[in-house]
């Protein structure tokens, strides 16, 4: 498409032109605003936009996330990432988010060193951090491997080439291209795939999320596809995580969702994150599912030990639908229709 290209193009040149930046006296502190991660409900765009900016020391920096996929904006200064699980002291067996991840470190203002986070930042929540020392820093998010930005912070007070206008045109732009290929992605997996499995029954695959890239940048699509499968008693539906998030296959047969993370109050500072021990442990997996009670994967894809794929077989007629009971609240679900044979 010939617009598309162009919005490439236009893309590329606003993209040279926040790399300048005159010499000669400019305004007072400013504020930019910038986007960590985009999109709507499924579709997590797993971007800072703009990637890079130049600014001066005494200027602020404000990220907004426009998702309901949670960010972080972190600043490691050379130190290594922290894990997102770490055990409980208490009870080893036991896993809990990790609340240097989880919640606010650091101050207000970033001086080139020490560790700063803004902690979970979903839906459309803010972090603000100002910049008083020249350099260039390098930030992340840590729960998305892909999301690097860079900030570059020149002397105080100097002429700034870029406009928020300018920044916003930008990122409006980005974001139209990254949401038209969300839909090019959903509708290539869109279609049903099938082997024959044993016993001459049929073995069907649903992609467990997908990722999908936009030019250098990555798009999770948190969903199942095909979300709706018919098939016949007797087949057996493998799912496959196809990206770098963890998800689970959870039939849920009538059992209210479950929260993956269950917040314990603490007599100081904030509430204990445990991980649902029901959402992270197999439950009836290898087990036929006959539509009667709870069958769940367990977690799938999370941290480098955990199993990928998990199949199941259906023993009996009628609709069944699961979820992610990570990403339900995004809309993570999908529906099995087994037929009689
Ligand atoms: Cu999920």
């Amino acid at each position: 498409m010939v617009w598309k290209k162009i919005a490439r193009l236009a893309l590329l040149s606003l993209l040279l032109g926040l790399a300048l930046l005159s010499c000669g006296k400019g305004p007072g502190p400013l504020t930019f605003s910038l986007i960590a991660g985009h999109g709507e409900q499924t579709v997590a765009v797993e971007d800072f936009m703009p990637q890079s900016i130049t600014i001066r020391a005494g200027d602020t920096m404000t990220w907004t996330v426009k998702s309901e996929e949670p960010h972080t904006v972190t600043f490691l200064s050379g130190a290594e990432k922290p894990p997102e699980a770490i055990p409980d002291p208490e009870n080893p067996q036991q896993l809990l988010g990790n609340p240097q991840v989880f919640f606010p470190v650091g101050g207000k203002t970033y001086s080139g060193s020490g560790y700063f986070n803004s902690g979970f930042l979903l839906g459309a929540q803010s972090y603000s951090l100002a910049f008083d020392k020249e350099g260039d820093y390098e930030y992340i998010c840590i729960l998305h491997p892909s999301m690097k930005g860079s900030v570059t912070v020149k002397k105080a007070g100097v002429r700034v080439a870029v406009s928020q206008a300018e920044i916003d045109k930008q990122m409006e732009m980005e974001m139209m291209l990254h949401e038209e290929d969300a839909k090019k992605a959903r509708a290539a997996n869109l279609a049903p795939q099938k082997a024959l499995g044993p016993g001459g029954a049929t073995e069907w695959k649903v992609k467990a999320g997908i990722e999908a890239k936009s030019g250098h940048t990555v798009i999770d699509l948190m969903e199942f596809l095909p979300d709706k499968l018919t098939i016949k008693e007797g087949d057996t539906v493998v799912f496959e995580v196809m990206h770098g998030a963890p998800h689970t296959v959870s039939f849920m047969a009538g059992e209210k969702p479950l929260d993956f993370m269950l917040q314990e109050p603490q007599p100081q500072g904030p509430p204990k994150l445990v991980m649902n021990p029901k959402a992270l442990i197999p439950a009836a997996v290898g087990r036929p599912y006959d539509g009667a009670g709870f069958w769940n994967s367990g977690a799938l894809n999370l941290g480098p030990q955990a199993p990928k794929v998990v199949s199941v077989t259906f023993s009996r007629a009628g609709t069944y639908t699961y979820l992610c009971i990570l990403h339900a609240n995004q809309g993570m679900e999908g529906t099995i229709v087994v037929e009689k044979r």
